[in-house]
């Protein structure tokens, strides 16, 4: 065996030379491994023993990607072309062999081989688009002349991970070979290849699949109406879609460059640098700087739910799709009978539209077993409470968890704000005790936001951390404080948005310009969706606000035809001549005069006030850092991910122009824009919410 360089090994054995790379934790192609790659092949095409080369990766995959965290700067020689041209241009066939993912340029390395194996268990995809980008290494011109242009718009559109049976049918992997024997079976596929002399088989030079779609614009133009919506606001699935069609009218040169020529549109654009963060945002977010991987988990083979609602019955889906048994426990037999059917519509809804098979929902169902008697939670290893927000019942819960809990039981509260601290002091163990904060619906939301209360204990939350990632779930750490991380700042745009009502604009007005900004609904559409009504009572309404109003005239929201705005029978909203007039009673009424309000004011006086919020947590202790509060409302508030978070683009912006507009707002409008004394200091430092360090741990 040679060592090429630190992270590449060649070895021939009879007349197989083998290219293994081991670059921890996924084999991204960063310089090393380029480096590697490119004198190995250059090495092993050049060995006269071997008749044929295959490329395998040590460690828990082949090559995930691009190095991602080489990007934004100079990239060092060789390029990622030049290990390509080594490894297509070599005069013996090269077969690469897959395990884990071969994703972005790791597939783009794999479709230079002139074969691929892969094991079962293996997955390949193009997953650029996720950062904003293309398959910038051939990635678009190669894989339509394999799985023809209307399958590759999809991968490059979606980034899925195909899984290797499907690769196998589609022609992307060539054979399939024993799980746990990719070696040996990569060298048994190579040897194949030598003795049945088969040839040199390029991608690029088959044209096959690419002509079925030449001269039909229209199929790029029927997928681009399909996924508009789903596309909205993003740019990578534009260029994607246009570097594909190079692939189909260009000669394979021409397309690559002009792949290279988008690539690079995107890379400097501001959307994948948002992007880029974003992914890293997510993994940071697992790191708790004071919960260490030294800190032993509690193992959580089942779990109880207390309350059969829309929130507890989602919350068990959960566990139950990762094969965890759940007890939902009821007051009343109507209502959990109920919520388990609630459950198992959804199951069937999933089952119709071919998610998930009719066995799986017996499956999934059967883990789910319904009681009337908290006392048969006495030997779950977690317990999550999802009923009402009432202090006094929550309290009253804990006291009987504590009670009949066995020892060491995580005992969870789904609250979406109350004090946890004092929910805790109804136990004798609030070491045990956690927030578990899901969103609404539950078995789809993928945030978890897990609040540490004073004194829970640090195996509890590296327990949670882990099960969130166990159930599919992305968890952020955060602290208690009323409304927690999500919707405090939350919070701080709706009182916005409403003052702004007060003042002149319109609710459609400020929906607009906040799903121009890339949110999927404006707050006042989607409290029309969720219904007016919520936490309203009639008997207790006092007209005092235009929601009162709203209701008592039996304008509820989308459910009635009519809320903040009018709906006709297929729920398309249109502004409402009936709601602009109670707004403009009720200002004239207030002794002002509405006034027209500029979007930019709009956006600024609902989105400055987010970003000061979230400073405020950050100094409070509540987040341990600026990116886990853009994780939060990425995935739970529809931020949408190409500007980042609030706090990322509180940094583009600029922190001293957010501080100099919330200063000229608290001068004209009062106290509730006064700075957070973090952004002053940040200004003063002349540093940026990326540039803080992590708080050392959650307060
Ligand atoms: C590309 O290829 C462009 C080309 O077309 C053109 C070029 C010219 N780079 O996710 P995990 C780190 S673009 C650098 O927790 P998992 C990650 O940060 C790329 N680092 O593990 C983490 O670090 P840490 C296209 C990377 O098992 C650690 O690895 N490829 C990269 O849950 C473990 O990651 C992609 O977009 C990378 N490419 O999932 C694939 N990937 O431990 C991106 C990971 O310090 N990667 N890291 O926090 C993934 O989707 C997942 O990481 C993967 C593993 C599925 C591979």
């Amino acid at each position: 065996m040679t060592a090429i360089n630190p992270v590449t090994d060649l070895t021939v054995e009879g007349d197989v030379a083998i290219v293994t790379l081991n670059s921890p934790p996924v084999n991204a192609l960063s310089q090393k491994v380029r480096e590697g790659l490119h004198a190995a092949f250059q090495q092993a095409c050049a060995d006269g023993a071997a008749k044929a080369v295959v490329l395998i990766c040590e460690g828990r995959t082949f090559i995930a990607g691009a190095d991602i965290t080489e990007f934004g700067g100079a990239m060092g020689g060789p390029s990622l072309q030049d290990v390509q041209d080594a490894i297509e241009g070599c005069s013996k066939p090269v077969v690469a062999a897959i395990h884990g993912t071969a994703l972005g340029g790791g597939l783009e390395v794999a479709l230079c081989c002139h074969y691929r194996v892969a094991v079962p268990s293996a997955k390949v995809g193009l997953p650029e688009v996720n950062i904003g980008l293309l398959p910038g290494a051939g990635g678009t011109q190669r894989l339509p002349r394999i799985v023809g242009v209307e399958k590759a718009l999809q991968m490059v559109t979606s980034g899925e991970h195909v899984p290797a049976k499907a690769a196998l049918e589609m022609g992307l992997v060539d054979e399939l070979v024993d799980e746990g024997k990719l070696r040996d079976g990569a060298v048994a596929y190579a040897k194949k290849v030598i003795a049945e002399n088969r040839p040199l088989r390029k991608v690029r030079d088959n044209d096959d699949k690419i002509q079925e779609a030449k001269g039909k614009p229209e199929i790029f133009e029927n997928f681009r109406k399909a996924n508009a919506r789903k596309f909205r606001g993003f740019m990578a699935p534009e260029n994607n879609i246009k570097a594909v069609e190079a692939a189909v009218n260009l000669p394979f040169d021409e397309g690559l460059k002009q792949e290279r020529k988008l690539f690079n549109e995107l890379m400097m654009g501001p959307q994948s640098a948002a992007q880029r963060y974003y992914f890293f945002a997510e993994r940071q977010a697992q790191k708790i700087p004071d919960v260490g991987d030294d800190v032993a988990t509690i193992p959580i083979k089942s779990v109880g739910i207390i309350g059969a609602g829309t929130m507890g019955g989602g919350i068990a889906m959960n566990f139950a799709n990762a094969g965890i048994d759940v007890k939902i426990v009821e007051v009343k037999p109507e209502a959990l009978e109920r919520g388990l059917g609630v459950v198992r519509k959804n199951y069937e809804r999933t089952a119709s539209r071919g998610g998930i098979t009719a066995q799986q929902v017996e499956e999934r169902m059967g883990r789910i077993k319904g009681t009337l008697s908290m006392e048969d939670l006495a030997d779950v290893d977690l317990v999550i409470e999802a009923v009402f927000e009432r202090m006094d019942i929550k309290k009253d819960i804990f006291a009987n968890l504590d009670r009949i809990c066995k020892p060491g039981a995580i005992l969870g509260t789904n609250t979406s704000g109350l004090n946890i601290n004092e929910i805790a002091s109804a136990t004798k163990r609030p070491e045990s005790v956690i927030g578990l904060h899901f969103f609404s619906p539950a078995n789809v939301m993928k945030l978890l936001e897990i609040v540490r209360a004073d004194h829970t204990s640090k195996e509890v939350i590296a327990t949670s951390m882990k099960l969130a990632k166990q159930i599919g779930k992305i968890a952020v750490l955060v602290g208690v404080c009323p409304g927690f991380v999500g919707n405090r700042i939350l919070g701080a745009r709706q009182r916005e948005a409403q003052k702004l009502v007060m003042e002149g604009a319109m609710p459609w007005d400020i929906d607009r310009v906040l799903y121009d900004f890339g949110f999927p609904m404006g707050p006042f559409a989607m409290s029309d969706l969720a219904g007016l009504d919520i936490g309203w009572v009639k008997e207790r309404s006092k007209g005092e606000s235009i929601r009162d109003v709203l209701c008592e005239m039996d304008r509820r929201g989308q459910k009635t035809g009519a809320g903040y705005y009018d709906y006709d029978e297929n729920r398309n909203a249109k502004p409402s001549p009936v709601t602009e007039k109670i707004i403009n009673d009720f200002i004239v009424k207030s002794g002002r005069n509405p006034r027209k309000i500029s979007d930019e004011e709009i956006l600024e006086r609902c989105i400055y006030p987010m970003i000061n919020e979230g400073a405020k947590i950050l100094e409070e202790g509540k987040a341990l850092r600026a990116s886990d509060i853009d994780v939060v409302w990425v995935n739970g508030y529809g931020w949408p991910v190409y500007r980042g978070g609030p706090m990322f683009y509180g940094d583009q912006i600029g922190p001293d122009k957010v501080l100099a507009k919330m200063k000229e707002f608290e001068a004209t409008m009062g106290d509730v824009f006064k700075p957070a004394a973090l952004l002053e200091k940040m200004v003063a430092e002349g540093t940026t919410f990326a540039k803080l360090p992590a708080n050392p741990r959650i307060l």
